[in-house]
């Protein structure tokens, strides 16, 4: 059991992203994909993110088909000490063995089981389980084809033109109390979410952003990463070639500003 002290002293996920924004430090995420990956891929995702310095992990799916889901996140648990973020792409992916999940409300649709109805449903469930649960305006921005989430989810996403929208959006979303704003073209999109988009949302908000979805190459990363984005997701990438972490990591904290040294 947590003592008071360790309590008090254990930032949460959400207050580390907080910091990245408010001193502009850049991180990154390897999303895994239960159903895409096999055990050996995850191991092997797994070795090169604790050797790469890998912020977090994501685990999850629009649609996962396999029962994986549990035993996935009780594997990594086992094998490493990143923190493990759920990105769940229904109410059947939550597990108390995580340390953290993305409570999302799809904020860029309006397909209202989507925005409230779902959470309904899995809040008295994340009630009982003892993980950090990040309140997260999530928004689909169109990445050049239909990807598997904007069909699952039957939202249109934001055309990918038109950064008013985001800005609109996301503001609302940070009014609505949401501690994050996710923007994702989905996994596997053609173009990720464009810079422009990202720099309006985070010159307006004043909330973390997470940004994933078709980023294949460090210097991609590191160009959204100096356009505002706090957090960078990779999920595909990886998965054909798990050696593109390292690059990929060092892209993404090379943004990072320096700190001013405590001396
Ligand atoms: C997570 O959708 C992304 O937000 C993952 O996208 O698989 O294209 O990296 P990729």
């Amino acid at each position: 059991m947590t003592s008071t002290v360790d309590a008090f002293m254990k930032f949460s996920i959400n207050q580390d992203l907080q910091y990245c924004k408010d001193f502009q430090q850049k991180k990154l995420a390897v999303l895994i994909d239960p159903d895409k990956v096999s055990e050996k891929g995850i191991d092997q995702l797994i070795e090169n993110a604790i050797a790469a310095e890998v912020d977090y992990l994501f685990v999850g799916g629009s649609l996962l088909v396999d029962d994986s889901f549990e035993h996935c996140i009780s594997h990594i648990k086992a094998h490493c000490k990143i923190p493990l973020i759920i990105f769940p792409g229904s109410i059947f992916q939550m597990s108390a063995k995580a340390d953290a999940i993305f409570f999302l409300s799809l904020i860029s649709g309006r397909n209202p089981e989507l925005l409230i109805g779902q959470q309904v449903l899995a809040a008295p469930i994340l009630r009982s389980m003892d993980i950090e649960v990040m309140p997260t305006g999530y928004m689909l921005v169109d990445g050049g084809a239909p990807t598997t989430v904007s069909y699952i989810s039957n939202s249109q996403p934001i055309p990918r033109d038109k950064p008013p929208i985001a800005v609109c959006t996301a503001l609302a979303g940070e009014m609505l109390g949401h501690k994050l704003i996710y923007m994702d073209s989905g996994s596997g999109a053609q173009y990720p979410v464009s810079e422009e988009m990202i720099r309006a949302v985070a010159n307006n908000v004043n909330v973390p952003l997470v940004i994933g979805g078709g980023i294949r190459n460090p210097e991609t990363a590191a160009k959204i990463s100096r356009a505002g984005a706090e957090l960078i997701v990779v999920g595909n990438a990886f998965e054909k070639e798990p050696n593109l972490v390292f690059d990929m990591c060092q892209a993404v904290h090379e943004c990072s500003l320096a700190l001013p040294s405590k001396a």
